[in-house]
């Protein structure tokens, strides 16, 4: 098989996006799994692809600033390699040798949500599927089900698969969002014409996931913003281009929308622009009931501009004080503006430490004396050290004894630390029956203990609420970690009745941790306000795998702030003599 190539310089191809990047090692992952290659080989592709997704710096500013790649968590010379291959050619030619010795049909279905390559292999062998189309009508006619293993179930996954393919890309996770953002915007504004630019849309309301980026621009002249963006190498295809907007599509697949917009209209195309839909509606009515008009020009009395050059200035024409754009869901907010009662939202500066995160000790990439140094850098008070406890043996979790000499080696290092205090924590498995993975005597010597879900997602939504209220019947436990369990794209919550936790935690004088990894950010905006009203206060907590993890607090602040949640709605913004007694439960 041998496919068409364009011809590729080498500036003209590079700058590949991390999440490309990463799809592109997980297919390899895929492919070399369905080539029966060596386990150990698929495993290294499949972190590897983890690792660079979630890498809070793009591949090219690694690169450019020198730093070896090998550095990285799991990336050892090879992947390093490749993975530099990839960012600067746009190619992989391990990937096309491997997909060129399988048949074309398997490679294609290996391209499909939800079907790994087991399935593939054993869908391929016995019905000799020759393309998606043959396999779109061998599910239709129920013949998948009836395979080994297969179902009903995943018969039903490989339609809705096939579905999704005509459907157009899927959403972007924020951080993946906010690499391509930020890469876009500093090329933007090296250009000579752009005065202004920024992100607006479900970006700047901090959403989890972007369907597609809307670009704000002011210039002088106009057509050399709309010429330096349809240039911006990254892009794949310039979908549409005029006067004072375009539509391109990047290489990673986001889509980014283009407005170039005039200073006097500047505030009200960020407002508009900035939505949601929903906000803008509403603002739009209280326009209607003053006899204004509201769009992205402006605010209009008959054929007179009253306001637009702010956002400010038009929140101010309605009598409102500013809302912040992770506000603007029309989820009570101009209300509350009316009413002098929106929440004085937490900030990043108001963090004063990282209540979970991993070391090597567990499956961590840097030591604990690692981690406190950049939590030091970071300008932190305090870093609880939690690791994984003994059951998760994948990610070499620790026993008693291992924790015992952990909590002696932090007390060591605290003698000699000046600024930042270690916490001794552990993230302990809450077991199927809800009892701890770590007896009571060791939890004890702890400041605190997180309490995780790690394993039997499937359990019926009163078990699974019940396990997770008798694991904080444990006094020991003070934090529950990512208490649903979901990872965005990829696993749904698991079934849990959020009412009943919260009312429990706050029973108990438990608390609920907004996990801070992109693909996690659990509890989602609507919980950390559920949580909030309820009086549950919260950790804002990355669960740092390595030191430049840390930096993940920013989308943990973004989802609590969606959340409406206060920096006394929040543990880690208190001093440690405040902190320790909230958590505290014995
Ligand atoms: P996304 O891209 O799906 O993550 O979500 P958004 O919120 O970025 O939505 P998008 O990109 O379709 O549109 C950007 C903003 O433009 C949106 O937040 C509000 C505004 N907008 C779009 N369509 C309408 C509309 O029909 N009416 C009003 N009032 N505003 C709209
Ligand atoms: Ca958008
Ligand atoms: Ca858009």
């Amino acid at each position: 098989m041998v496919k068409a190539k364009e011809p590729q310089g080498k500036a003209a191809a590079g700058q590949m996006s991390n999440a490309k990047i990463a799809a592109e090692l997980l297919r390899l992952a895929e492919l070399l799994e369905i080539s029966n290659a060596n386990p150990f080989r698929v495993r290294a592709y499949r972190n590897a692809a983890r690792t660079i997704d979630t890498l809070p710096e793009s591949i090219g500013t690694l690169l450019a600033a020198g730093r070896a790649l090998s550095e990285l968590p799991g990336i050892g010379e090879d992947l390093a390699g490749k993975i530099k291959e990839l960012y600067e050619t746009g190619h992989l030619r391990l990937l096309d040798e491997v997909a060129e010795k399988l048949p074309p049909s398997l490679v294609e279905m290996a391209a499909l949500p939800g079907l790994g390559p087991k399935r593939i292999k054993l869908i391929f062998d016995k019905l000799k599927i020759k393309s998606l189309a043959e396999l779109g009508k061998a599910a239709a006619a129920g013949k998948l089900a009836k395979l080994p293993g297969l179902g009903e179930k995943t018969q039903a996954r490989i339609l809705e698969g096939l579905a999704e393919r005509g459907a157009g890309p899927a959403r972007v996770k924020l951080a993946s969002a906010e690499e391509s953002a930020t890469a876009l915007l500093d090329y933007l504004k090296r250009g000579r014409g752009v005065r202004q630019a920024i992100v607006a849309g479900s970006y700047r309301r901090r959403k989890e996931t972007v369907g597609d980026l809307d670009l704000l621009v002011t210039s002088a002249a106009g057509g050399d913003a709309i010429e330096r963006f349809a240039a911006y190498p990254r892009v794949k295809e310039v979908l549409a281009k005029g006067p004072t907007r375009s539509t391109v599509l990047l290489d990673s697949g986001l889509q980014v929308d283009l407005r170039v917009v005039p200073e006097e209209s500047y505030g009200a195309a960020l407002h508009y622009f900035t939505g949601s839909k929903d906000h803008n509606i509403a603002i739009r009515t209280l326009g209607v009931m003053k006899g204004l008009k509201v769009n992205e020009y402006g605010v209009f009395r008959g054929e007179k501009r009253i306001a637009g050059r702010s956002e400010e200035e038009i929140y101010a024409l309605f009598k409102l004080p500013y809302i912040e754009p992770e506000l603007r869901e029309n989820r009570g907010e101009i209300e509350a503006a009316r009413a002098g009662k929106l929440p004085h939202l937490v900030r990043l500066d108001d963090i004063r430490g990282d209540l979970h995160i991993h070391t090597k000790a567990s499956d961590g990439s840097a030591t604990i004396a690692e981690m406190a140094a950049a939590a030091k850098v970071r300008g932190y008070a305090y870093l609880a050290i939690s690791d994984h406890s003994r059951r998760l043996t994948v990610a070499h979790g620790l026993d008693a004894k291992r924790l015992g000499r952990q909590i002696d080696e932090i007390e060591r290092l605290n003698a000699t630390l000046k600024g930042l205090r270690l916490l001794k924590a552990v993230e302990v498995d809450i077991l199927e029956d809800g009892t701890l993975d770590l007896e009571d005597g060791i939890l004890a010597k702890l400041d605190f203990a997180i309490g995780a879900v790690h394993s039997h997602f499937a359990l019926p939504i009163a078990k699974q609420t019940e396990r997770i209220i008798r694991a904080m019947d444990n006094r020991n436990l003070s934090i529950v970690a990512h208490p649903t369990g979901r990872l965005i794209g990829e696993r749904e919550p698991y079934a849990v009745d959020m009412d009943r936790l919260v009312r429990a935690a706050k029973e108990r004088g438990c608390f609920f941790e907004i996990n801070a990894q992109p693909e996690r950010l659990d509890l989602n905006d609507i919980h950390a306000r559920l949580a909030k009203e309820a009086g549950v206060k919260l950790a804002i907590a990355t669960d740092a795998h390595g030191v430049r993890q840390l930096d993940f607090m920013r989308f943990g602040i973004g989802q609590a702030r969606r959340g409406w949640i206060e920096p006394g709605d929040v543990l880690n913004t208190r001093p440690w003599s405040e902190l320790s007694r909230l958590l505290k439960r014995r």
